[in-house]
């Protein structure tokens, strides 16, 4: 439910009143980042909705890892979704994701490696204890969600494989299945959705392996059955639907550097003080509940994870490597 002002009492809100409220704020998230050229994401349906069944996933609560910031709402997290693959309206991977057969599903971790394998999607949920974390996550686009991510960290299955000395980054593949995924027939990005981090950064433990949300598995526009949350990097890194998992030696061609190099770096960490060449990233809406009062608030170097990543980073010049 997006609209909780306080200083509009409920019985003042009809339902017609909230749904236009909720178009209102919808299109000044849209405003916002105009300069992407989407103009179509204006005209969000506000009711789309998977029929998808649900499925619980137990899971213990990281602490540490965990904001206690109010957190986006269910309903707002799986309907106002990026996942071109089904295609570029925010509405659309709600509307057409349930097409994705999330079962069988395996992923292959190959490359440099001592011990490849590729594993059932129920072994990969097994591999090591489920655990919640309460992320914040930020789109490139100017707004930003709070969401109980499940999961555990990627270094977990890395681990597993044993890593060659020669490997120094992970390439993340996404499915590409055009009978599936309407998205792909448009050349909007060069499919399937590639993405990469270097060693140390895929093995930080804040890089998570994501199976749920909200204590149950993954909505299909959300990434199911397993796909990257990557909190103090744009949303663009926390690739969905994961298919491969490639330790490579040289650094992998993500799909975003391939269609905007000048827009969309190898490293992509989440910084107010580089602005995207057509918009700044000083502030962000956060997607909380306020509908259109949201104010803009700050955006956080590393997303505010910097005691946990800056290190990452020591030395290196964040303006050129953006
Ligand atoms: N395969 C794939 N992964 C993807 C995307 C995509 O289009 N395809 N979009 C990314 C972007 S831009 C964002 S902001 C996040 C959004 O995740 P959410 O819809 O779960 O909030 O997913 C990322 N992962
Ligand atoms: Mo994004």
């Amino acid at each position: 439910m997006i609209f909780k002002d306080p200083r509009i009492h409920p019985s003042q809100i009809t339902p017609r009143a909230i749904v236009e409220n909720r178009r209102q704020w919808l299109k000044t998230i849209a405003l916002g980042s105009a300069a992407m050229g989407m103009g179509s994401w204006l005209e969000r349906d506000a009711f789309a909705k998977t029929t998808a069944p649900r499925e619980k996933l137990p899971a213990k609560l990281n602490e540490q890892y965990s904001t206690r910031e109010t957190q986006t709402s269910y309903e707002d997290a799986t309907t106002y979704n990026n996942f071109y693959e089904f295609g570029m309206d925010k509405d659309d991977p709600a509307k057409f994701a349930d097409r994705l057969q999330t079962r069988p599903w395996t992923v292959s971790i190959e490359g440099m490696v001592k011990k490849p394998v590729t594993l059932d999607i129920d072994a990969l949920l097994k591999l090591a204890p489920m655990e919640e974390r309460v992320y914040r996550l930020r789109c490139v686009e100017g707004w930003s969600m709070v969401i109980p991510w499940n999961g555990y960290a990627l270094s977990h299955l890395l681990n597993r494989v044993e890593p060659l000395g020669s490997a120094k980054y992970v390439e993340f593949i996404s499915l590409a299945d055009p009978k599936q995924m309407p998205g792909i027939k448009r050349p909007v990005l060069d499919w399937p959705y590639r993405e990469g981090l270097r060693m140390d950064e895929a093995m930080n433990p804040l890089t998570l392996l994501t199976f749920g949300m909200y204590g149950e598995l993954l909505p299909k526009q959300n990434g199911a059955p397993i796909r990257l949350i990557v909190p103090w990097k744009y949303g663009f890194k926390s690739s969905k639907s994961l298919v491969t998992i490639r330790l490579t030696e040289k650094q992998p061609l993500t799909s975003w550097s391939a269609s905007a190099p000048r827009e969309y770096g190898f490293y992509s960490n989440v910084n107010p003080a580089v602005s995207h060449p057509r918009w700044s990233q000083a502030t962000e809406r956060r997607i909380d509940g306020r509908g259109i009062f949201a104010p803009k608030i700050k955006t956080e170097p590393f997303n505010g994870y910097g005691e946990y990543v800056a290190k990452l980073y020591a030395g290196m010049d964040l303006r050129k490597f953006y």
